[in-house]
């Protein structure tokens, strides 16, 4: 059996809305429409190919040729570019100051007073070029971003903002609405492989085309150019390439999703604060917690590709309401 995620439109809503807060709770994930303006999302997908020609390796956006896993920053999991300064890159700066995206995370909490997580991007290169290019199948990765017996009950709330429109040929998130509602249980299914995973690591990944999960089909969510997707760390989730026979035939980005996630400055503490501050002379980058400082330029991937050598961004000058959001 394989565990491949339909593709659904879903209710796209307000950021802040009453809406959008009971349709998070109730599925463990919302759609906020048009977080970013059009105008906002090219500035934006503008200033992400400014850092990928920045990094000194010869990357040209006009030239896909110029795109191969030689030059382009170190994937993860799902495309997912988690270092080489991409953290404190401009366009994570800008995408982090648009107001929406803010009053998204303010309503979650209902605190405005917040800290911001210093995170990368994915960035999908056109499958078309190069098939080799092909990002992780969704039934492959399904997991969790918090640890079930570590952080019991509710802790986080992540985020994306999609730079580019979703569609079944350029893949996607990919979700199990209502997930969130089996976490209590995950200790008692999944005992064994639960113990092997230490208490402090926030990431619970699923068997492969895991059977339990095939009881409530994951979805690859519709969402345009500029939504921003939340997402409580409790709900399964994941990214897939295209869904359809063909894939897409494009030789552009197919999907250029940023990730952010802010939390309240209450949880956070002064070491971790201090440690977020030194991240910004240094430019490392980070997962999506702000109230623990989890370094990702100091994952095992990562240090695998130690020999290669990229140009950091600039030490980013923030504005008083992105600098507040450092700590
Ligand atoms: O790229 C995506 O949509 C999934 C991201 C993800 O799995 C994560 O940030 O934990």
């Amino acid at each position: 059996m394989q565990l491949d995620p339909i593709y659904r439109e879903v209710p796209r809503l307000r950021a802040g809305s009453a809406e959008s807060m009971a349709h998070l709770e109730s599925q463990g994930f919302v759609v906020i429409a048009g977080a970013l303006s059009p105008d906002e999302t090219a500035q934006a997908l503008d200033l992400t190919w400014d850092y990928l020609e920045a990094l000194g390796t010869g990357i040209d956006r006009h030239d896909p040729a110029t795109w191969d896993d030689d030059r382009w920053p170190v994937a993860v999991h799902g495309g997912i570019i988690p270092s080489q300064g991409i953290g404190h890159s401009a366009a994570q700066w800008f995408i982090r100051a648009v107001p929406d995206v803010k009053r998204s995370f303010a309503a979650v909490w209902d605190d405005d007073d917040l800290l911001v997580s210093f995170d990368g991007m994915a960035l999908w290169r056109p499958t078309a070029v190069n098939p080799g290019w092909r990002t992780n199948r969704g039934g492959s990765w399904l997991h969790i971003d918090q640890h079930p017996i570590g952080r019991p009950g509710f802790h986080c709330v992540q985020g994306l903002v999609s730079l580019l429109p979703s569609s079944p040929s350029t893949g996607g998130n990919v979700i199990i609405p209502g997930s969130h509602k089996l976490f209590e249980s995950i200790p008692n299914l999944y005992t064994e492989r639960l113990s092997r995973i230490d208490s402090g690591i926030d990431h619970f990944r699923f068997p492969i085309d895991d059977p339990l999960l095939a009881l409530t089909p994951p979805i690859m969510p519709h969402i345009e150019a500029g939504d921003l997707l939340l997402w409580d760390s409790r709900t399964v989730h994941c990214s897939s390439p295209a869904i359809d026979a063909e894939g897409d035939p494009r030789t552009g980005l197919l999907r250029a999703a940023s990730l952010v996630c802010m939390m309240p400055r209450s949880r956070s503490n002064a070491s971790v604060i201090a440690r977020r501050r030194d991240a910004l002379a240094s430019r490392t980058s980070t997962t999506n917690w702000s109230d623990r400082f989890i370094d990702a330029d100091q994952f095992p991937q990562i240090l695998a590709e130690a020999g290669r050598s990229f140009v950091l961004p600039p030490i980013p000058q923030l504005s008083p309401e992105q600098d507040a959001l450092v700590g």
